[in-house]
Order: structure tokens, then sequence, then C-alpha cells
């Protein structure tokens, strides 16, 4: 790669076995629009993804696949996903003609012999067909074949459309094999919130892509003097399964990170800055005179003599420097972060399952749902403005409901249905809670610091879960009281916080308009229980009923 110029070598003495590549400039995203659900039937895969049927998806893709890899190396890459022992993990094979991506999949997965010693002689695993075509939009399509466990990707070699064992296996072709064996593959991240007695209580949460969930499971604790600790499990998707004790218990399917670049930094979240120092691959970052990664929101200014991602010499004014898609593809193990326990072959315990989006105005920094149905019903409502991880608008507010809305391999009311079907296999299911902290003020400043002060609105789900503090009822579900969230060593004044957790019923009333428009996509398919619950919902706005619980 370093010799027909895929990878750029970066300073090795600053950066031992780092790397740089630059993807097309017209390849630097998922991109939505070319990614299919093929099913034989259209409702299958429902009204919010692409559709085509089988045939017709083979018959448009193959002649671009013909000849393509001419002329290339073709790699075969076996991949499990998932720990090395763990029964829940799944294997996969991709066959693609980038080296890179094969570089990539050899960070994000468990790849090459580990792959083919637990697959033997059977042939249970997920083919997945990569080719990097001539890199023309026009004739770049990911599609899904969840009925046949197939993926087929030509024309693109980035990210999501090319490590096929992360969205396209672990996410969509995943969830259709988590609803006919009944488990959930889902896009959350999984961390550990360590107490002062040493007591780890784990967590998953669903942000859509580039909304924080990195920096979230790799946090460094704004209360570690006081005991309150982070660990890493995953940062991106998480396999969930009921266990024989009625306990939902989580693995991560991944072996690495692949990092939203642009605002890292020692603040925003230290462990990777640390963790990327070595055996990491950098993805459309510029790189500085002494060949080394830079981006925008990384703790240095830029100076002269930068080479943006592009690959030309960078100038005051020229735009950004780094694509604001640019990522690292890093190893998890080298995270200081890293949980001990993130390979346990069984998986961890989940004790609360957190969604969150950026919602610049509606949504309080945090609400805790009544029970399991209402939590599906506040993941189901979920909306976000969108982000660099994908092309086209950024800013704009979209449903995204679990935070799977391009992720999810069938149709989406179905996935409602399913999730409403897990929460009665547990014993205990978890407490479901939604955040956000991207709330901002009249003078359009985001009112909460974030990055590792959430660790106080961790705290407040740990209490609650222990039932150690009370919470304010409101028409949407229960909001801390003004004591129960630990501030301390925080400024932040009381208007602050008042206007962070409020809840105005007028807003509300308006988004359940929306909701209602985005439901009547799903016709006759949408669960009675989500219904329900927005009914539910509906009345509690008009009677606005308030109290401590
Ligand atoms: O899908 S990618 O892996 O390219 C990144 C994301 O959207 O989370
Ligand atoms: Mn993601």
């Amino acid at each position: 790669m370093l010799r027909d110029g895929t990878f750029i070598e970066l300073n090795q003495k600053t950066f031992p076995n780092c790397h740089l590549h630059r993807s097309n400039s017209n390849d630097v995203a998922r991109t939505e629009q070319l990614t299919f659900i093929c099913t034989r039937k259209k409702e299958d895969a429902g009204p919010t993804n692409n559709w085509m049927a089988p045939a017709d998806a083979k018959d448009k893709v193959r002649p671009i696949f013909d000849g393509s890899m001419k002329g290339r190396t073709m790699y075969v890459v076996p991949y499990i996903m998932g720990p090395e022992k763990s029964p829940y993990s799944k294997i996969g094979v991709e066959i693609t003609d980038s080296a890179y991506v094969a570089a990539s999949m050899r960070i994000m997965s468990r790849m090459g012999k580990a792959a083919l010693d637990r697959l033997g002689s059977s042939d249970d695993f997920v083919p997945g067909l990569h080719s990097l075509g001539d890199l023309d939009p026009n004739r770049r399509f990911i599609m899904h074949f969840p009925e046949e466990k197939l993926i087929w990707s030509v024309g693109s070699g980035y990210g999501g459309n090319a490590l096929l064992g992360k969205k396209c296996f672990a996410l969509r072709i995943a969830s259709w094999m988590a609803r006919d064996q009944g488990w959930m593959a889902e896009h959350m991240l999984i961390l550990g919130l360590e107490d002062p007695s040493g007591k780890v209580t784990y967590m998953a949460a669903a942000f859509p892509s580039a909304c924080g969930k990195t920096n979230l499971a790799m946090m460094v604790s704004a209360l570690e003097s006081q005991g309150y600790r982070v660990w890493t499990v995953g940062d991106d998707i998480a396999w969930m399964h009921v266990d024989s004790t009625g306990t939902l218990r989580a693995i991560n399917p991944e072996a690495g990170f692949f990092g939203v670049a642009p605002g890292t930094n020692a603040k925003t979240n230290p462990n990777v800055m640390d963790a990327t120092r070595h055996n990491t691959i950098y993805t459309n970052v510029a790189m500085t005179a002494q060949r080394e990664p830079w981006w925008e929101g990384i703790d240095t200014a830029p100076a002269d003599g930068m080479i943006n991602w592009k690959g030309e010499t960078w100038t005051k004014g020229s735009g950004p420097a780094a694509h604001p898609n640019a990522r690292y593809t890093v190893p998890a193990s080298q995270s200081s972060s890293i949980s001990k326990h993130w390979e346990d072959p069984e998986g961890l315990p989940i004790s609360a399952l957190i969604f969150g989006g950026r919602r610049a105005r509606l949504a309080p920094l945090v609400y805790e749902s009544h029970n399991w149905q209402h939590g599906v019903f506040v993941g189901a409502t979920m909306a976000s403005e969108t982000t660099a991880a994908a092309t086209g608008a950024v800013g704009v507010s979209r449903r995204d409901p679990m935070a799977m809305l391009p992720f999810c391999g069938y149709n989406m009311a179905d996935y409602f249905g399913h999730w409403l079907a897990m929460g009665p296999k547990m014993k205990n299911p978890p407490k479901i809670f939604h955040v956000n902290w991207f709330r901002k003020g009249a003078d359009g400043k985001f009112l909460w610091p974030g990055y590792g002060e959430n660790v106080r609105v961790l705290k407040w789900m740990l209490d609650r879960i222990e039932g150690r503090v009370t919470a304010a009822e409101t028409p949407i579900g229960c909001v801390p009281t003004a004591s129960s969230l630990t501030l301390d060593g925080l400024s932040i004044s009381r208007e602050t916080m008042n206007e962070l957790l409020s809840v105005n019923p007028a807003d509300w009333t308006a988004e359940e308009d929306a909701v209602g428009a985005f439901f009547k996509k799903f016709d006759g398919h949408l669960p009675e229980a989500i219904g329900r619950e927005k009914k539910a919902l509906a009345d509690r706005l008009n009677g606005s009923t308030v109290g401590v619980k």
C-alpha cells in the first residue's frame, strides 16, 4: 500500500505503525440512497428502506462486478464478529479488491486464522462480495439479501459501505437474524459505570452516527475523584441476548473503533488520543509538516505546510483541512479505558438502555421512561439532526428510531414489534432512558458541557436503577429533580439546569404531530402497543399531570 500510494506513511517516531489513507473525494461517507434491502416482498424491507427485488438487484449489479477486479489483488477475508470464544459470535467472509479494506477489517474484526479455525468445514457464514469497481457513484450499490444472508457492495471503498462486517452484517443482516432467532442487533455503544465500591453497571446506548457514541463509551469521568469511572466495552454495535436467568447480556461484535476524527482532542476524548498514537489507520485527515495527523478541533492550531485530506497544500481560508467525516481505525484493546471483561464470551449484563440524538430545542438533558413498553415508544420516536457520517444535507432533523433508520434490515414497524416482544422475556428489563447532550439556549450555544461531564447523567441513571434518588414526573417521562443530579465541581447556573430539564408541552404536542406523520408510513404494520403509547402521551400532554415519583 505504501508502494502504490494507498497508504501514506505518517511520522513513525511519534506515530509508530500509523498510516494515512485518502479516499476518492466522491467517496467519503455512507451513501444511504445507494443502500438497498433486497427481499422478495417489498413490505419486508418496509417504507424506510430502499428496496429492490433480489433478482433485479443481482441483474443490476452483476455487470458492474464483471471484470472489476481484473489486474487487482483479490483478498479473501474470513472474520469473526464477536469475541473469539463467544457462543453469540458469527462468522463472515469478505472478498475484496481493496487492500485498505482488508487492513481495516483486520483491526475492526477478529480476522484470519481465528475465523478459519472457528469455521472449520461449516458453511455457516455470511458471504460478502466487495469491489471498488470504478468508484463512479452512478455505479455504486450496497445490496443486502437478508433472506439468503448475503451482501454485495460495489463502487465504494469507504467505511460502512465497504467494511462489510460492520453495518452491512452486524446491523442489517444481523437485525434480520436477530428477529428470527429472538435476540437484538443494535446500533449501540456498551459501557460499564464503576461506582465507588468497585461495582460495575453496564449500559448500552443508541445514538445516530457521529453523535458521540465513541466519546461517551471512552469517557474520562469528571467524577473520577468520587470513584465513578467509565469502562469501554464497545462504541458502535451491541448484540444482545436474554440468558437462561432472564438477564439481557451484550457483546460487542467489533474489535476496533472506526471513529470520527474532527472534534476529537485531549478534552473530548483523551483515551482515544492516546490509543491512536500507534497501529492506527487514519482516513481523510490532514497531515502536518511533521507528517502527523491533524483535523479541525484537535488541540493544535493549523500551521503552514499542512496537506489537506485531498493531498493539496492547505492555506487559511481554503476550507476544512480534514474531511468532516475523517476517521481513525484503531484496535479497541489499545484504549486504556477498555473493560477487562470486554471479550467475556457470555457478554455483559445490561441494566440500562439509553436513546439519544441531537435535538437543539426539544428534548431535556435526560428523562426516564415508565416501563419497557413506554421505553420502546421513546426509542421509536427518536429524531436527530443529520451529520457528515452519511452523504446529504447536514443538520436536518429526521426521525431515526433507535438510531437504526439506516441500519434496520427489515420493516421498521416489525422491528418495533420485535422490541416489544423482547421485554417480557427479561426478568428485570433494563430501564430505558433518553438523553440529549445537544440542547441549545436562546444564544445558540450548547447548554450542557458534555463529554466527561456526561458521567453525571450516567450516575443519575445508576441512582435511579438502585432506587436512590427521586425524579419528577412529566408527560414524557421522569426527569431529575433539582437535587438528584450530582453537580458539584461544575459551574452551571440553576437557570441553565432548569432550561436543560424543562419539558415544554406545546413543543411536545408539535412533536407528536411529526411522529404521527412518520408513523403513517407504516400503514397496517405498526404494533398496537405503539399506538396506545402515543395516545397515552397525547392524553398526558393534554392533562399535563405533573407530580413527584
Ligand atoms: O457506517 S460507517 O461505519 O461508515 C460510520 C457510521 O455511520 O457510523
Ligand atoms: Mn455507527
